[in-house]
This record gives C-alpha cells, structure tokens and sequence, in this order.
C-alpha cells in the first residue's frame, strides 16, 4: 500500500481534464486501494484520481462516521457519469484536500442517480442524496478539472485564493 502526496491549488495537473477509463484491471484495483488509504491518511470523505496526478476517471470515497466508530464503507467510482439530476437543489459547505483549510456553501443538484463501475468492473446505477450527492458531484468536478472554489461567487473566490497564497507564502519561509 502507498500513501501518495496530494496536489493542492493553484497545482495546474488538477486543471486536467480526466480520460475515461478502459477496464477495471488489478493495477487500476491497486491504484484505487492506494487512493482509499491515501484519503484514510489525509483524513477525507472523497478523492478523485487527478488528485494524486493520475488523469484518470476514478473516484474512491467513504462518508461513514468513523471518527465515532462507524464501520468503514469504501466506495470506488469508475467512469461515473450522472444520468438524472433533480431540479431542487441543496446548499452545503464543502472542503477539498487539494484546497486546504478553505471551506464554503455551494449549490448544487439534490438528488442524482449515478452509473459507473464499481470496483470489480461491474456496472452499478445508484441514487444519491445528502452528502453522498454532494461528494460524488463534487469529486465529478474534479473528473472536468473544476474544483468547489470554481462555484464560488466572484468575491469568495477572490479571498480564498488570497488565504491559500498566503499559507504557501509562509509555507516557503
Ligand atoms: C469533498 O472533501 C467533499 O480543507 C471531500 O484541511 C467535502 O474530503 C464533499 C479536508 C464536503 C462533500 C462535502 C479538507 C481535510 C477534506 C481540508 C474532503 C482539510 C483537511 C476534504
Ligand atoms: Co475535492
């Protein structure tokens, strides 16, 4: 198992658009255990594979409770595409591994229905509300190189930008 180094903003690979993926094979199966225990280590509830530099379609995700004992629950998402959308939409503060310490409301769809191959190359269509919606459309972003603070209003943007410079300032002294 390796546990690889996370690309953080303004990193201009997580600006890459991300190829579809040709079949789940036992390297693309490692290369998802490593994202998984990559996001256990950060800790995060989701990571997308250009995170770690590979412009691959490929999402791996848990959103169990485990800080309070909840059973791990990996989910792996490949080639995902959504399928239905629902007009309602939900407002919910996110966060990003690749955008450290900078968190926001964003608006996105409710409730979407997801196809995509699971782990062992079978194809899965699963419907998704709550957190579960909003990381999976979330980390879909980051498949089309767009990343949460891409939604924000021209103002937030603007001042997370300043705030993620000023720490890679300090960061270089
Ligand atoms: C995406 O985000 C997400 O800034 C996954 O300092 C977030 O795992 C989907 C994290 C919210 C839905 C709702 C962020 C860890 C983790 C940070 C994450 C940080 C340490 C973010
Ligand atoms: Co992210």
């Amino acid at each position: 198992m390796t546990i690889y180094p996370i690309l953080k903003e303004p990193d201009p690979i997580l600006r890459q658009i991300s190829k579809p993926v040709d079949a789940v094979t036992p390297e693309l199966q490692k290369l998802m255990d490593d994202m998984l225990e990559t996001m256990y280590a950060a800790p995060g509830i989701g990571l997308a594979a250009i995170q770690i530099g590979e412009p691959i379609r490929v999402i791996v995700m848990d959103i169990s409770d485990l800080e309070n004992g909840e059973a791990k629950n990996p989910l792996y998402f490949v080639n995902p595409e959504i399928i239905e959308r629902s007009e309602a939409v939900k407002t919910y503060k996110e966060g990003c591994l690749s955008v450290p310490e900078i968190y926001d409301y964003v608006e996105r769809p409710d409730v979407i229905t997801v196809k995509f191959l699971d782990y062992h190359g079978q194809e899965q269509i699963l419907h998704a509300e709550d957190l579960l919606s909003v990381c999976i459309q979330h980390e879909m972003d980051h498949l089309e190189g767009v990343l949460f603070i891409d939604r924000l209003s021209k103002l937030k943007r603007k001042l997370a930008m300043t705030k993620l410079r000023k720490k890679n300032k300090i960061k270089l002294v």
